[in-house]
């Protein structure tokens, strides 16, 4: 019997009744694994290669552990649990149709790939054994070895011969994928196998989980935790570049305490989450998708630098705020500081795609997980620095220097704030600020779970980890209304308040995830930077055009998203979800968003379209 569940259920979805039975079906095998794994949704779009599976879910299972979220393309769907682990530390599945429904997840497999997030890909061929196929459609969607075609950026893909086999299939791809550096797994599941009748003479062995321990992560080693701390309390200017750097609390405040004891100037990055205060004296700059003026003047001065999983070590080492517009970041050997690596990235370099960057000069390179080093040198410098006056005094000379830099920066942003704030169209800093503003004393329970790829200093203040939820790891437009979804979805009922600021053509492309959100009822609040543009390609366009002679006025060309403009309230409306605006004035953002915050509060998923100006 189906069931409704009631409105503000945690589950938010509908639960069927089923009595505990024991397997009877190679697919009731499946389904008994991830509810043994703990896993508690499943993002799909519906295919007949697991229909064997999706049975095995709603009526073996009852839809529950995991419970089905209903996605309307599989790119969306493996985005939506990439958004998920992201935001709960979790991961959840995705179930994709077979070869088609795998071809469209390509690009969110290899986003959270980048991302060092685990996901649970489960997806289907047809049956090995020909005489099992149906004709036609059996024969088009069986491949053999499918999962070639996401082993590139997968960390396992493997496809078990034998019902017999799944259960172990299934904890081997738990434990790689949550093995650090984390990445999502592929596993595939034949139809032949999925609906073959069990003999209940030879039942299937199936494992507790639970007696199955993860591999513990690897520790820093002592002689090398020293050696960074001698080099930094040894330092006159140290700088931490701070990444993937704090997923805890405690690894957040072992961080803000090692920069204090240092009084190292600190770093972060857009694309990485939130691991340091935005609003500490010693973070020196905007987080930017790459480093500001502000960010190169400190790394000029830098004489050792701690990178903490910081995106590409040595680029930033080698750039310069410009080097984004031209070609070739790396004048190598541009700034050679003292370099220190902590990364366990060396575990996960591949040759398909080169997200490994240039190999950094660092002096130590430790292989270890970043809270646990940052938690070990805490502690080293401390010990140094209790004997060590002069050490002492120099830090706290640098914190000094740090504090009136810091009220330098944000004199200076409030005085961009505020040259902007009136403009029209809507400039970054009022659509953000006014935001934030709103927020009030929502403040602290706001998640931004993604933004764009520019963002506007002192606007807007992380404070906890979780706070920022970083990128998509692998630029791929499209990525941010499943992951905003799939982070709403794990935040839901925790008394957070998910925002997710995402472009107009990011949101376009993926539109239909929308229907996903107001279906299951997962409260967020989506807020359209509409420039009625692939803005940031027009601006790719100018640049060549300028390095060229051309005329820079065409720049728009095959790029504007205009004549018809797109009506995203009403887009949003139509797919369920409370749409608002578009609001063109900013001196209406105020209102709307408070409608919007409302609305969220109240347990629905709302969309305000913002028209911004395009710069
Ligand atoms: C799948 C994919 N297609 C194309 C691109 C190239 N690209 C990078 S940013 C961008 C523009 C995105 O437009 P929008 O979301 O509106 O953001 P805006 O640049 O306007 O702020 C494009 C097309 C990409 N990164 N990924
Ligand atoms: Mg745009």
């Amino acid at each position: 019997m189906v069931q409704q569940a009631p409105a503000g259920s945690f589950l938010e979805q509908p639960s069927v009744s089923v009595d505990a039975q024991a397997p009877e079906w190679g697919s009731d095998v499946i389904a008994e694994m991830l509810r043994r794994l703990g896993v508690e949704y499943v993002a799909l779009n519906p295919g007949a290669s697991f229909r064997g599976l999706h049975d095995s879910l709603v009526n073996y299972n009852g839809n529950v552990r995991p419970g089905m979220i209903l996605c309307n393309h599989e790119e969306i769907a493996v985005g939506v649990a990439h958004g998920y682990a992201k935001a709960s530390g979790r991961p959840m599945g995705a179930i994709v149709h077979s070869n088609v429904g795998l071809m469209h997840a390509t690009m969110s497999i290899f986003n959270a790939w980048v991302d060092r997030v685990p996901v649970m890909v489960l997806g289907a061929t047809g049956p090995m054994d020909s005489t099992l196929r149906r004709p036609w459609i059996d024969w088009v969607h069986t491949s053999y070895g499918q999962g070639s075609i996401v082993r590139d950026f997968t960390k396992w893909e493997h496809q078990p011969a034998s019902v017999a086999a799944i259960p172990e299939a299934m904890l081997r791809a738990w434990r790689t994928m949550l093995a650090e550096p984390r990445g999502p797994v592929y596993l595939c599941f034949d139809a032949g196998l999925q609906e073959q009748r069990l003999d209940p003479a030879r039942p299937i062995e199936l494992p507790d989980p639970a007696a199955y321990a993860l591999a513990a992560p690897p520790l820093p080693p002592p002689e090398a935790v020293r050696e960074v701390a001698r080099m930094l309390a040894g330092a006159s200017f140290p700088v931490l570049l701070a990444g993937r750097a704090a997923r805890t609390q405690r690894g957040w405040d072992d961080l803000v305490a090692l920069a204090e004891a240092l009084g190292a100037a600190v770093l972060t990055d857009f694309k990485m989450p939130a691991s340091f205060p935005t609003d500490h004296a010693l973070h020196q700059t905007t987080p930017g998708i790459r480093g500001d003026e502000a960010f190169y003047r400190v790394l000029d001065q830098a004489d050792a630098v701690l990178a903490l999983e910081w995106p590409d070590v040595a680029g930033t080492l080698g750039g310069s705020a410009e080097s984004i517009a031209g070609r070739g970041s790396s004048a190598t050997g541009r700034r050679r500081p003292r370099l220190a690596n902590v990364t366990m990235d060396d575990y996960a370099v591949r040759s398909w795609s080169a997200e490994y960057y240039a190999v950094p000069a660092a002096e130590v390179s430790i292989a270890a997980p970043v809270e646990a080093t940052v938690g070990a040198l805490l502690g080293e410098v401390r010990r140094y620095l209790a004997d060590d006056s002069a050490g002492l005094e120099r830090a706290d000379r640098r914190l000094q220097t740090h504090r009136r830099r810091r009220a330098e920066l944000e004199a200076e942003w409030a005085a961009a704030r505020d040259a902007a704030w009136g403009d029209r169209p809507t400039r970054i800093v009022r659509y953000v600020g006014e935001l934030w503003k709103a927020l009030g004393e929502r403040q602290d329970r706001v998640d931004l779970v993604r933004a764009p790829l520019h963002w506007p200093s002192g606007a807007w203040e992380f404070r906890h980890p979780g706070a920022y939820l970083g990128y998509d790891g692998g630029a791929g437009v499209g990525s941010g209304p499943g992951m905003a979804i799939g982070a709403a979805l794990a935040l839901r009922g925790a008394g957070r308040i998910p925002v997710a600021i995402l472009g107009d053509g990011d949101v376009l492309m993926a539109a239909s995830a929308l229907w996903t959100a107001a279906h299951h009822r997962i409260p967020l609040l989506i807020v359209v930077a509409n420039n009625r543009s692939y803005m940031n390609d027009e601006i790719h366009q100018e640049r060549v055009a300028r390095t060229r002679g051309r005329p820079v006025e065409n720049r728009w060309v095959g790029q504007r998203m205009d004549e018809p403009p797109v009506d995203f309230a009403g887009l949003a409306r139509d797919l369920g979800v409370e749409g608002i605006g578009p609001v063109g004035d900013p001196n209406d953002l105020a209102e709307a968003y408070g409608r919007a915050l409302r609305a969220v509060e109240e347990g629905r998923p709302v969309l305000v379209d913002v028209l911004i100006a395009r710069s």
